[in-house]
């Protein structure tokens, strides 16, 4: 028999599928669909899953899409559902087109619980786990803020696509929370398709139209390290101050560096850990927690060799 030892499992430190289902159908089985395949949010959020899903004794399956989009991750929902494992936990791309694929899950008996992302319509899953992202926002802009001390400027979001329910609250949260700072002329938020390219020269084409630009709020991990490398660019790391969302390692040595000031650090394994928890609950018909609420931190340079635990795996 195989051990199954989490440091051993994908992601969290070694590689492999140890661990997952041949794919009959199976109620001690458990699904999760993360956002995208292979970045450091859900590559961490996928060692909790897998480690609290072991330790319930359930076999699990993990199935990304290639990009953050709608049209990628249905089929995946729809292949999973002639699966039929008992809990599938997803991510879902798009807050409305990810409803219908969703709801089929629901409708086939599979209990369906939100990871980070949700969709408007609460009636699908038993449970939603996820960072307060709202809350983020609001904590990127005090950070901000912070660091700018008295100075004047321009302030720049760059969001990720309209309808991500994560990035779409953390906008709103930093527009309600930098509107109290006359010193940050809010100039408004530019989507980039969750593509770091478009990141960089969004920053880049931002730094041309206004000189003055202090400060940009990257939403997340593709728009902050394609953000910082606008900055690189243009020549102004430093003089403009990033405050980021997310810590994969690239955006942990920027940070180290001084390219990011900031970064807004989300907690994916226990986000993973506790889906399976609720799935467990779920299953078996015991209590479940519709909404749960992870951690989140702010992470500065000065602080942020002892919040290490906060960094995300690769
Ligand atoms: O910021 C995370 C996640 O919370 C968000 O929903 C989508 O982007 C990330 O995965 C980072 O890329």
């Amino acid at each position: 028999a195989l051990l199954l030892s989490p440091s051993l499992l994908a992601g969290c430190g070694g590689g492999g599928q140890i661990g997952d289902s041949g794919g009959s159908a199976d109620a001690k089985k458990m699904v999760l669909i993360p956002g995208v395949a292979a970045e450091p949010f859900y590559t961490s959020m996928e060692c909790g899953f897998r480690e609290a899903a072991a330790a319930a004794g359930y076999e699990v399956d993990v199935q990304a899409p290639a990009r953050f989009e709608s049209t990628l991750q249905t089929p995946i929902v729809t292949g999973v559902l002639a699966d039929k494992p008992g809990a599938v936990l997803i991510a879902p791309t798009d807050d409305k087109a990810m409803a219908g694929p969703m709801k089929q899950l629901k409708d086939a008996g599979i209990k369906v619980v939100e990871v980070d992302t949700k969709l408007q319509d609460t009636s699908v899953a038993v449970s939603s786990v996820s960072s307060d992202n709202e809350q983020g926002g609001r904590l990127a802009a005090r950070t901000l803020a912070e660091l700018v001390g008295g100075g004047t400027g321009s302030v720049l979001v760059l969001n990720t696509k309209a309808g991500t329910s994560t990035t779409d609250a953390r906008a709103k949260g930093f527009e309600e929370e930098v509107g109290k700072y006359p010193n940050l002329k809010y100039v408004g938020q530019q989507y980039t398709d969750n593509e770091p390219d478009q990141a960089a020269s969004k920053v880049t084409a931002t730094l041309a139209a206004n000189p003055d630009l202090i400060g940009v709020f990257a939403t997340n991990l593709n728009t902050g390290e394609g953000a910082a490398t606008g900055l690189r660019n243009a020549g102004r790391t430093g003089a403009v101050n990033l405050v980021g969302f997310d810590a994969s390692p690239k955006q942990v040595e920027d940070l180290r560096s001084g390219v990011v000031q900031a970064l807004i650090a989300q907690d994916p394994a226990t986000i993973g850990r506790t889906g399976v928890e609720q799935a467990v609950a779920a299953i078996e018909g015991k209590p479940v927690n519709r909404d749960v609420e992870t951690d989140l931190v702010a992470l500065t340079k000065a602080d942020m060799e002892a919040n290490s635990k906060y960094f995300y795996k690769q």
